[in-house]
């Protein structure tokens, strides 16, 4: 288990003023105009010798990512863009950040910005966080007052500004150019990529869009040195993370744990066990809406990282967002919910997802009542393929994966369901 000593969220659940003063008693805002001196060199490599990978779902290595902005300006101004819209279903740990921790986040984006060249930060809200806008913009506020933003930002020579920005509750303003398009005025639908922000992004200029975590723990690293955040968890899966653990443990929580813990230690230790005790684990979806469900016997002994669920289990670990399922849930329901979500949310521009998401969720429909033929379970399956990888975004791989989880790993409770249906032994839940 991580050591009170080593978690960089030391105000998760709220217990301690959030407000400067509070943060500084913390170590926030501790000789970060000495960080920003040793130079964009420095940071980007410190970042990268980190081995922190990107927490917003695709595991993209961060100090990879900065570097591919451009070195020198060319007129342009760059930007960075701090992805807030967490919708992912079953993500809530940016929250925590944002409510109780919200100077981890515009420290942050003080020392990336200057990295990457940027004098602007935008933080990009999900339209439902009012009570975190406050907070973060209280921060600001004060930030402004005592000198930390604006000229001379924290007394490191360097010109910098924070602006908050609401969305609108859309799931698709959380991908990278829909959020870009979103921020710049028009309606959220994502961008062909390539070009990709760094090259051109938000009104054309060099952008980089960076999760909440991964901007929030950057001081942190920097402080703590790379080797100090590269020592948690596994070769290429490295640090410190934030598990969002919903569904049906004794005690839901936020909770930072070292990357690559077992399932097992993270839900016995923070979340007080499995509800009706292991053996009545069904399913676990470890990473958010978005990555496929895994059987339960299969999750107990699992290491959550991004190598090991996918490589291992053919899932991922995507925003840490760990939904638990027991026995008394209708596999089958739940994910046809997770259906109708990505096609209430699909934003419509491409054909395999505008009608994909639409044909998937009918079928799904039919299988949690179980009226429908043996074959279509197959049918399903090759329509899920049809989808993944052929979007222009991750939006369609997020609604056929999780359908592909289900085929994969509960196929016969889909039959059983069907043939009890055929035989008039089962009156099903209708899918409301
Ligand atoms: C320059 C290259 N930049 C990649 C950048 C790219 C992006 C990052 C990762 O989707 C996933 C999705 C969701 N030159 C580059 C390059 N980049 N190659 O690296 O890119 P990518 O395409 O791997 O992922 P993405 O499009 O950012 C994100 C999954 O995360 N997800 C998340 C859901 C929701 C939330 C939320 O609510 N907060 O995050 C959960 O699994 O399905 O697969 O910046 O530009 N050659
Ligand atoms: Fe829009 Fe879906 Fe295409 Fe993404 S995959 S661009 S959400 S239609």
């Amino acid at each position: 288990m991580l050591k009170d000593q080593d978690r960089i969220f030391t105000n998760l659940y709220g217990m301690h003023e959030r407000t400067l003063a509070g943060a500084q008693k913390r170590g926030h805002w501790d000789g970060t105009a000495g960080l920003i001196e040793k130079g964009r060199d420095w940071i980007i490599q410190t970042m990268k010798d980190s081995g922190l990978r990107g927490r917003g779902g695709a595991g993209f290595p961060t100090g990879l990512k900065w570097s591919f902005m451009p070195k020198e300006s060319d007129g342009r101004p760059a930007y960075l863009v701090i992805n807030a819209d967490e919708s992912e279903p079953g993500t809530c740990k940016d929250r925590e950040i944002m409510r109780h921790d919200p100077h981890t986040l515009i420290e942050g984006a003080l020392i990336a910005s200057f990295a990457m060249n940027a004098h602007t930060c935008y933080i990009y809200l999900r339209g439902e966080y009012i009570r975190e806008r406050e907070a973060l913009q209280a921060a600001i506020d004060e930030c402004y007052d005592k000198g930390l933003l604006g000229k001379n930002a924290a007394g490191s020579g360097w010109d910098f500004d924070v602006f908050l920005h609401h969305g609108a509750g859309a799931y698709i303003c959380g991908e990278e150019t829909a959020l870009i398009e979103s921020l710049e005025g028009k309606k959220g639908m994502p961008r062909m990529k390539p070009p990709f922000p760094a090259g051109a992004g938000l009104y054309g200029c060099p952008t980089t869009v960076n999760n909440v975590e991964s901007i929030a723990v950057v001081p942190t690293i920097l402080r703590r040195g790379a080797e100090w955040f590269a020592g948690f968890g596994r070769q290429n899966n490295a640090g410190t993370k934030l598990f969002a653990i919903s569904g049906h443990v004794n005690n839901p929580c936020v909770v930072e744990e070292a990357m690559s813990i077992s399932f097992e230690e993270l839900i016995e230790k923070h979340c007080g066990g499995i509800r009706g005790g292991w053996d009545n684990l069904l399913a676990v979806i470890p990473g958010g809406s978005s990555v496929p469900c895994v059987r339960g016997e299969k999750m107990r002994d699992a290491i959550m990282d991004f190598d090991y669920l996918r490589g291992e289990l053919g899932s991922g670990l995507g925003t840490a967002a760990v939904i638990v399922m027991d026995k008394q849930t209708d596999i089958i329901k739940a994910i046809w919910r997770l259906s109708k979500f990505y096609k209430h949310e699909s934003c419509g521009q491409c054909t395999p997802c505008r009608e994909g998401t639409g044909w998937m969720m009918r079928v799904m429909d039919r299988l949690v009542r179980g009226e429908a033929e043996l074959e279509e379970i197959d049918m399903l399956w090759d329509v899920t393929k049809q989808v993944e990888g052929h979007t222009i975004c991750a939006l369609g791989d997020a609604a056929a994966w999780p359908i592909q989880g289900l085929i994969r790993n509960f196929r016969e409770e889909i039959e059983d369901r069907i043939k009890a249906q055929k035989t008039g032994r089962v009156g099903v839940m209708a899918a409301e």
